[in-house]
């Protein structure tokens, strides 16, 4: 079996090396800083520690709890709330933690379609389903890429929903929840925002905040826009206790048993991080991804609404059914050494065949990029989709691009190398 071992560390290390001539442009995907990554290989990792802080269910845990409570500390200040929890594993676990805390297998819940960009939990497929509860969908306005709100009015007033969820996977322009706030007040319905692409974001005020907005509740993943480990986090603020007492215990014991110590401590760094580094990675993060759009624009891409400036958060989206639809666009774009992923758009007739590519900008704005660089990887797609460069030709100048931007920024310890395999043992087993 040494052969094995030494085989998956050959393919990581391709991998790795790959990821490190790339173009990522994975609107969910991010970098961890060194200082974060040095922690999920800690003996945290090996640790169990069920239960809150000081009420645990091991023992051994006196430090875990100190780094739990600086963590919580932490995201209170970062996110400006009074309720923080760092238990749930990812994003979908925090979104099964609100559904077990706000809702009953059966309730109508409001949310918006996968089609219109909603996340999976949303679909009877996924968390939803998990629950029992049943989704009540909100209308869309497709040229806006938001919530219709005159005609989702007249859904809530007519189901009644007792939980609307805002929040997408296509996230482009913030969601309309101070127009809808009366609304909700008025059937009495608790507001709950899945901020798991555009967390960093509102942490560096480039974004709605939700819990400013009305939501009391906003669970997130932490590995998109915010550049933490893959994990997840509940918010709140001014709850009641006994709503802030159900988030918990629908974290745990409802759907995780141990939480995982080394990505909550590496949360902690990239919380501490996000505080001194936020506002400015934030602020071009956006900014690069209306450069992008700008730029796909101006070579003829079909990029979603141009009217309206393409975006307002991370993420673009672009109609590339005239270049050969998503899938096909996607594979040719990674084969030429450019990340991204195919994506349903409004409108678009068969869910087997989007029409459209989701480009982020987290990744490439982390390592460094900025403007100048977003309109020279516009041209490498308009080389390879408009031009007839070829995939190899393509490959090689987007390698050549990211030579100059291979370490992260916006952390303690910028500079380091940001894709390297880490090499602990040396050597492959015999
Ligand atoms: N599937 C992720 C995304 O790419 O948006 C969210 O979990």
């Amino acid at each position: 079996m040494a052969a094995a071992v030494g085989r998956v560390r050959t393919i990581v290390r391709r991998h790795s090396e790959r990821f490190e001539r790339s173009i990522p442009l994975i609107a969910s995907e991010n970098l961890l800083s060194p200082y974060a990554k040095e922690l999920l290989i800690s003996d945290l990792h090996s640790r169990y520690a069920e239960g809150l802080p000081g009420e645990r269910y091991y023992e051994g845990n006196e430090q875990v709890d100190e780094v739990e409570t600086l963590c919580l500390e932490l995201a209170r200040r970062l996110f400006r709330c009074s309720f923080a929890d760092v238990r749930p594993t990812s994003g979908t676990v925090a979104n099964l933690a609100v559904l077990k805390a706000l809702t009953e297998p059966g309730e109508l819940v409001g949310t918006s379609r996968l089609a219109d960009g909603a996340h999976i939990s949303s679909a009877a497929f996924g968390a939803f389903g998990l629950r029992g509860v049943k989704p009540v969908y909100y209308a869309w306005d497709a040229e806006r890429m938001t919530i219709d709100v005159p005609r989702t009015r007249e859904i809530l007033r007519a189901v009644r929903p007792k939980t609307c969820l805002f929040g997408l996977s296509l996230f482009l322009f913030p969601m309309p929840i101070d127009e809808l706030r009366p609304t909700l007040e008025e059937i009495g319905a608790r507001g709950w925002y899945d901020a798991a692409h555009v967390l960093g974001l509102i942490a560096g005020g480039e974004f709605q905040d939700p819990l400013r907005e009305g939501c009391s509740v906003v669970s997130a993943s932490t590995h998109k826009t915010l550049p933490g480990p893959q994990h997840g986090i509940l918010l709140g603020d001014g709850l009641p206790p006994e709503l802030a007492q159900k988030l918990q215990s629908g974290a745990f014991p409802g759907v995780t048993s141990n939480h995982h110590l080394h990505a909550m401590a590496a949360l902690a760094v990239s919380l501490a991080e996000h505080l001194e580094f936020g506002r400015d990675y934030a602020h071009r993060t956006v900014e690069n991804a209306r450069a992008l759009a700008g730029a796909l624009h101006a070579k003829g891409f079909d990029v979603v609404a141009a009217d309206l400036g393409f975006t307002r958060s991370h993420t673009i989206a672009v109609r590339v059914e005239r270049e050969g639809g998503g899938e096909a666009v996607a594979r040719r774009l990674a084969d030429a050494g450019i990340i991204s992923n195919k994506n349903l758009l409004p409108g678009d007739k068969s869910p087997k065949h989007p029409g459209g590519i989701r480009l982020g900008t987290p990744e490439v704005t982390r390592v460094g990029m900025g403007p100048k660089e977003m309109e020279r990887i516009a041209g490498l797609f308009d080389d390879l989709l408009h031009r007839g460069r070829t995939t190899a030709e393509v490959a090689a100048a987007a390698a050549e691009l990211k030579r100059g931007f291979t370490t992260v920024r916006y952390c303690f310890g910028a500079g380091e190398a940001a894709y390297r395999y880490y090499d602990l043992v040396g050597r492959d087993p015999s």
